[in-house]
């Protein structure tokens, strides 16, 4: 039977069988010596990046923990914080997320892979010899020679023609023009993906490429007792490289994304206070080995009176291999406002960028934000927040199309945008969304921007609320805030702050929103005391400091309202005035009660009078203009005052929840509580033990805002 196999045609088949067998394995030889060591430790290194890459991307819907929750109160004593917010806080909702899914495996099926650069870091300036540093993916990212957007575009065009979406995108992206005070003549390049490493990065190490670092486990133990050095896994980061490679998650539009020759300069600001050795180095190595030099003035550490020895001399001389890197030190403690204005006080570059000091920059994370800079000097952009897990320092990508937001009383949260605003607005993954607030931590602004916004109120102390201040601030008084989805840089979100407070920490929070709502809030204000902070009404509580300045600041700038603010960049925030207001209707009379001449009474109710109208408000006043309905408990009577929001007497409860006494008015006389009730006549109104079923002890408002 072979033999007949040998014979004709079987024979040629054999021939050919027999010769492409040799010319593969020839194939193979010639393959294997082309890959010299370095090629190959790139190509393991890509393939680790990519599995980690798809690995995040199957993860992105998974609950990544980058909530801060509510700064003062435990979500559990939110009071009358409304159920929904834990919702909101959380990072999206799981419909968008699973349709996102979707859309970005197809996604990963079409487009190519994201190729990060990785050069000898001797090789400054900038892509000089940049052929020789690297073997993967050196075409035209790194060509930064001027051209103008024509050629460019002709350039881009020949190297190879990008998918017609992208195309649209790019155009869109960036051939429009904006005013602004940068000179726009130079061309445009492809925005670098840039990830220098002094020596090849081992694909064994702990944590590499972003992936979860394993505990050995003998270390449970040492891994505890080092968690309270940072809140986070302290003996992981120790052992994690301090250059090491993070998966790229942009987009992948962004890699393709054109951005100016011409962009500014700008100084990348650290402030930090007893961090962790290795997690400031990595945020430090993360800003040197991804950001082209010649946009990085220098990078500026503001020591905010550190306690751990190895932040000093240690410090000092780690940082001296870097000439750009300059370390500022505080003479005590100022907190974390007081040290960026110390940082922004020296800083050269035009632009500044603030950074939390732990942090890794992922490749390609600056230009994109000094792109909006640069294409408007009061666009204020910050990159997405990622998620570096406190547990196992893993690098989390999290979903696209989230905004930053707040709710009352003054809490920031995420949010998702919606499906049908998306759509609307036809927006791809890269585009630049528009946001309410930011986490604060991380943005890009016009340094004389920013002092043309009166910088931050300096009398904002140690941590929080300034998030909120430079936010309505740069909203109400002409400029924007934006995420770039193109631009992401991780951050270890912490349960607790791991450095002390000078003062208590809850009052100093509390201090700083109260300072917050004084000046930027108008007649809104009464919504943040209203939600769990009434306390802070008591002067002998808090003393918010002289805001003379701060309010003579916003008259300066001609800022807007903050209604024009909710109105124009934040209307799907339902912020009624008042929580109830109209007749106040008893239900066991059926009149409604009345103020005249100062004094209280029951008429059949009628909508056309003045008279029988009354707010409800965040304070729990029952108000007819400056005129408050007081309970004298003492005399089981109520009486008319002048309204003092500090009077915590002039307060009332009308829950209008579904609780029991859901419709009474309450007063609490410690320790118990007592109700609003009309006798049978109408001729009296006094307090009793509160019962749920008498109608005389029930108050309607006509409209109820509030849950
Ligand atoms: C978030 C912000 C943070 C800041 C804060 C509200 C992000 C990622 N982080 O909380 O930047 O806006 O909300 O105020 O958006 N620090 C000092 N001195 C101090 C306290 C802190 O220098 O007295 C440093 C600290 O070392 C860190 C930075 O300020 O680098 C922010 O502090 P954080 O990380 O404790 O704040 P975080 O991320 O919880
Ligand atoms: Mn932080």
């Amino acid at each position: 039977m072979i033999r007949r196999y040998l014979r004709g045609s079987g024979r040629v088949l054999v021939f050919v069988f027999v010769a492409s067998v040799i010319w593969l394995l020839l194939d193979i030889a010639v393959l294997r010596m082309s890959f010299s060591d370095g090629n190959l430790h790139l190509l393991k290194e890509r393939v680790i990046r990519e599995k980690e890459l798809l690995k995040q991307r199957a993860e992105v819907n998974q609950s990544t923990k980058r909530d801060y929750g509510h700064p003062v109160l435990r979500t559990e004593d939110t009071g009358s914080v409304s159920p929904d917010m834990a919702r909101v806080y959380r990072q999206g909702d799981k419909r968008r997320n699973s349709t996102l899914l979707k859309s970005q495996s197809a996604e990963m099926q079409e487009a190519p892979a994201k190729k990060p650069v990785d050069l000898p870091v001797n090789d400054t300036p900038l892509l000089k010899n940049f052929n020789q540093s690297s073997n993967i993916d050196r075409r035209k990212d790194a060509e930064i020679k001027p051209m103008n957007t024509t050629e460019k575009v002709k350039d881009e065009a020949e190297q190879k023609e990008p998918p017609a979406t992208t195309k649209r995108a790019i155009e869109e992206n960036h051939i429009r023009k904006f005013s602004n005070s940068y000179q726009k003549t130079g061309g445009v390049h492809r925005v670098l993906s840039l990830d220098v490493t002094s020596a090849p990065r081992d694909p064994a190490a702990v944590g590499q490429f972003g992936q979860a670092a394993v505990v050995p486990g003998d270390k449970d133990a040492e891994v505890k007792e080092r968690w309270d050095e940072g809140f986070f896994n302290v003996f992981l980061s120790d052992r994690i490289p301090v250059d090491r490679g993070v998966p790229d998650t942009r987009p992948e539009i962004c890699a393709q994304n054109l951005v100016h020759d011409n962009l500014p300069s700008t100084s990348v600001i650290f402030c930090f206070v007893d961090e962790v050795w290795s997690t400031l180095l990595r945020s430090v190595h993360s800003v040197i080995n991804r950001s082209p030099p010649h946009l990085l003035k220098e990078i500026i550490l503001v020591d905010d009176f550190s306690t751990k020895d190895n932040l000093k001399d240690a410090l000092d001389k780690y940082m001296s291999q870097f000439p750009k890197v300059r370390i500022i030190r505080l003479k005590e403690r100022q907190g974390l406002i007081r040290a960026r204005l110390a940082g922004a006080a020296v800083a050269k570059g035009e632009v500044l960028t603030f950074l939390d000091s732990h942090v890794e920059c992922n490749v390609g994370w600056l230009e994109p934000l000094l792109e909006r800079v640069y294409l408007d000097r009061r666009k204020v952009p910050c990159p997405v927040i990622e998620v570096i897990s406190d547990q196992d320092l893993s690098y989390k990508m999290v979903d696209n199309f989230q905004r930053g937001i707040f709710k009352w009383p003054l809490v920031f949260g995420w949010n998702a945008l919606s499906n049908e605003y998306v759509k609307k607005k036809n927006m791809t993954a890269a585009d630049p969304i528009r946001c309410p607030v930011m986490a604060g931590g991380l943005f890009s602004i016009d340094r004389k921007y920013f002092y043309e916004l009166g910088a931050y109120d300096p009398g904002l102390d140690v941590w929080g609320g300034e998030n909120m201040e430079i936010s309505f601030k740069i909203w109400m008084c002409g400029g924007e805030i934006e995420i770039i989805p193109c631009s992401r840089v991780g951050h270890i979100f912490r349960d607790q702050n791991p450095y002390k407070f000078p003062k208590d920490r809850r009052k100093t929070v509390e201090r700083n929103l109260a300072r917050v709502a004084e000046v930027w809030l108008d007649e809104y204000k009464e919504l943040f005391y209203g939600h769990g902070y009434h306390h802070l009404l008591d002067i002998r509580v808090i003393d918010v400091g002289n805001l003379t300045e701060q309010i003579e600041l916003r008259n300066r700038l001609k800022c807007k309202s903050f209604k024009w603010y909710l109105d124009n960049v934040y209307p799907e925030m339902d912020s009624p005035l008042v929580k109830a207001k109209g007749l106040v209707f008893n239900r066991g009379l059926r009149k409604c009660l009345t103020l005249q001449n100062y004094s209280l009474s029951f008429e059949m109710c009628d909508l056309s009078k003045q008279s029988q109208h009354f707010n409800y408000t965040w304070l729990r006043n029952i108000r007819q203009q400056d005129l408050c309905v007081v309970p004298q408990v003492k005399y089981n009577r109520l009486v008319v005052e002048s309204c003092d929001r500090a009077m915590a007497g002039q307060r009332w409860l009308h829950k209008s929840s579904n609780s029991a006494l859901a419709e009474h008015l309450l007063v609490e006389v410690s320790p118990n509580q007592l109700c609003l009730e009309a006798s049978p006549q109408g001729d009296n109104l006094h307090f009793a033990n509160c019962a749920a079923k008498n109608a005389h002890q029930k108050w309607q408002f006509t409209n109820n805002f509030s849950p």
